[in-house]
């Protein structure tokens, strides 16, 4: 697997090879003729790399993969004209920005076997209707990580979006540090969440508190990151507290594991105003010259032991039902990871806000400016 090299005529492009055709194809996937390369671009530690390593070897087709840190990084990279990206993972309402900016292919679910092994409330799903263009890759949802033993934690556990925006809140553990995500849509719904906004809100006035909310909260933030937070400030204690996505929360519990103790050092928590739900899908750029070897690559993610292999290496649920008997038991009745009902009524989805984003798109630079 070749890692971080990025597709020719994306930035980081250089070293890569120009996008090898495919010989044409038929209609059974067992019988696809195979392009020799394939692009992958996902977020980061998002797949076990044995998948891809299993998927070279199998197919011979080398796999070029490289990651991104949010949908807006990806949109970025897609609507600058990068060409040769192959396999993409684009949240939710982002599905719906592509497929309105044409840059998605579609894909034809029925031509892909293992489809079928998609659990049914995953299917057809209001941002991309028939699965015209994606299937569903892995889901979770979006809290407030703590390292267990703080005394500022030690009463109850961070169960609200104060702890990342009450400077009151905050001001027992801010100089051990504090991280938030570095992705618009996730910040402002959290600040939305807290005002008690809805996470999709259109309304100026309220996206302006959100903006608001974000700036005071700010001085008493470490970091801005959502790319490598659990591993380079979550699990070496560089930080206290993180606005987080469950599956990197649970990858840093487990990577700090102690056996003696029988936990780890990162706990997770649903805040009680609400918090998002989102789900990623496997899709293929309009522009991909590999289409039919990205839909063979994607029918393979379906497998079931594929998929279990995916959720158990990143703690993230997966999609596919018939993956659940190869899925850890201990990461299938891990509350943090599969919401029970209680906790999944707290959530909601992130959905495309239309021309509001362009005013989502001014409160970010602001955050991000000052
Ligand atoms: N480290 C992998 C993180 C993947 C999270 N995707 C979240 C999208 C939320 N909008």
């Amino acid at each position: 697997v070749a890692c971080g090299g990025g597709p020719a005529g994306g930035p980081g492009a250089a070293a890569t090879e120009a996008p090898a055709a495919e010989s044409p194809v038929t209609e059974d996937s067992d019988e696809v003729q195979l392009a020799p390369e394939l692009s992958v671009y996902n977020w980061a530690d998002y797949i076990d790399e044995q998948v891809l390593a299993d998927y070279e070897e199998r197919y011979g087709v080398r796999i070029i993969y490289d990651t991104f840190a949010s949908n807006e990084d990806l949109l970025t990279k897609l609507q600058a004209g990068a060409s040769g990206y192959d396999v993409i993972f684009p949240s939710d309402y982002m599905v719906v920005q592509m497929i309105e900016l044409g840059l998605l292919a579609e894909i034809d679910v029925d031509s892909m076997p293992n489809f079928a092994n998609i659990n049914e409330a995953f299917k057809n799903p209001p941002y991309d209707p028939g699965n015209a263009h994606c299937t569903p890759y892995q889901w979770g949802m979006t809290g407030i990580s703590y390292r267990r033993g703080n005394p500022a934690f030690a009463d109850s556990p961070p169960d609200s979006w104060a702890y990342l925006f009450d400077p009151a809140v905050m001001e027992k553990y801010a100089a051990e540090g504090i991280n938030v995500l570095n992705d618009q849509r996730e910040l402002m719904a959290a600040a939305l969440f807290y005002l008690g906004y809805s996470p999709n809100s259109t309304d100026r006035a309220e996206l302006e508190a959100a903006r608001d909310l974000i700036l005071q909260a700010k001085p008493s933030w470490k970091t801005f990151n959502s790319e490598d937070y659990y591993s380079t400030l979550m699990e070496s204690d560089e930080i206290v507290l993180s606005h987080a996505w469950s599956g990197d929360a649970a990858q840093a519990f487990w990577n700090t594991y102690d056996e003696a103790e029988g936990t780890g050092n990162w706990l997770f928590s649903v805040p009680k105003e609400g918090a998002v739900r989102f789900a990623d899908n496997a899709c293929i750029p309009a522009n991909s010259k590999r289409q039919e070897t990205a839909r063979h690559f994607i029918n393979y993610l379906m497998e079931p032991e594929v998929a279990a292999a995916i959720t158990n290496f990143t703690f993230y649920p997966s999609p596919n039902e018939a993956a659940k008997e190869f899925i850890d038991p201990e990461i299938l009745n891990n509350p943090g990871i599969y919401p029970p009902p209680e906790v999944a009524a707290k959530l909601e989805w992130l959905v495309d806000v239309g021309d509001a984003i362009f005013i989502y798109d001014e409160m970010w630079t602001a955050i991000k400016g000052q």
